[in-house]
């Protein structure tokens, strides 16, 4: 278990899509726990990959590469996340985007599955998307929460415009989560967020009030 994590965050940092994608497949064959597999395994590698890349240790085409071996790897796991949807009672409809000026989704979407496994129904705006189409799309939907990522420092105050568009459209009883790595619960309360979460299992905790 403990040697497939390492070659699983191996191939991240490596940036060998062909060689996660394949230790992804085999760790399904085994019956390996999917998420741990993701957050000690495939997470792992692209966290270092960031990290080596901050200190000048990669290039941005490298950064590239990993997160391009880390989606194949995704790609293959993502449809034994989602396992869990189907024939229960929606706890609610989630609708969750990463905030405009912010390509990283890779998070966001994890969290997105992970929602919909749990019984959530959700709708995924994608990545970069307007303040405005939050509000909206929210709005329409008639929906219990919005869930807003941001992984950039100067995506964040983003998040915050979403909680002002719906308090001045007095739609303040849609409720916002915010999420990402720079984000925080000191974050959320500043801006007046109705909870942070940290990973996808803290987002569905929340999402169903525990
Ligand atoms: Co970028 N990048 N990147 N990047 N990138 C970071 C975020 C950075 C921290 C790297 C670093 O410096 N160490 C840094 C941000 C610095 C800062 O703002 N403080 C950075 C930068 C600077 C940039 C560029 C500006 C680089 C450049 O062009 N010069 C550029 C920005 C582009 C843009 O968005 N406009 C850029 C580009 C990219 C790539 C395209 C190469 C690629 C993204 C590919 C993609 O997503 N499609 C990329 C990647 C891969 C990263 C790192 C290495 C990894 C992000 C990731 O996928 N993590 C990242 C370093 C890091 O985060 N340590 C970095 C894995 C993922 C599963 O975790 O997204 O944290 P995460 O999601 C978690 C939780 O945070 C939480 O649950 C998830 C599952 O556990 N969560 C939520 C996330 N969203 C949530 C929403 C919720 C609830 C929980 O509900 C609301």
């Amino acid at each position: 278990m403990k040697e497939h994590l390492e070659s699983c965050r191996q191939s991240i940092i490596d940036g060998d899509a062909e060689k996660s994608a394949e230790l992804a497949k085999l760790a399904l064959e085994k019956g390996m726990d999917v998420l741990e597999v993701i957050e000690n395994g495939f997470v792992s590698g692209i966290r270092e990959v960031g990290r080596l890349w901050e200190e000048g240790e990669l290039f941005l085409p490298e950064l590239v590469i990993g997160a391009d071996a880390m989606k194949k790897a995704m790609d293959v796991l993502q449809p034994s996340l989602e396992g869990g949807k189907g024939g229960q009672k929606s706890l609610g409809h989630v609708v969750i985007g990463t905030i405009e000026g912010d390509i990283h989704d890779i998070g966001k979407t994890l969290v997105a599955t992970m929602l919909a496994a749990n019984g959530f129904q959700v709708t995924d705006l994608g990545a970069d998307v307007p303040v405005a189409k939050f509000v909206e799309t929210a709005e329409k939907t008639s929906a219990d929460w919005i869930a807003i990522s941001a992984l950039l420092t100067t995506t964040m105050p983003g998040q915050k415009k979403v909680i002002e568009q719906l308090a001045a459209k007095s739609l303040g009883n849609i409720k916002v989560m915010v999420g990402g790595a720079p984000c925080s619960s000191e974050w959320a309360s500043e801006i007046g967020a109705d909870g942070y979460a940290g990973d996808a299992v803290a987002a569905v905790a929340l999402a169903k009030g525990q």
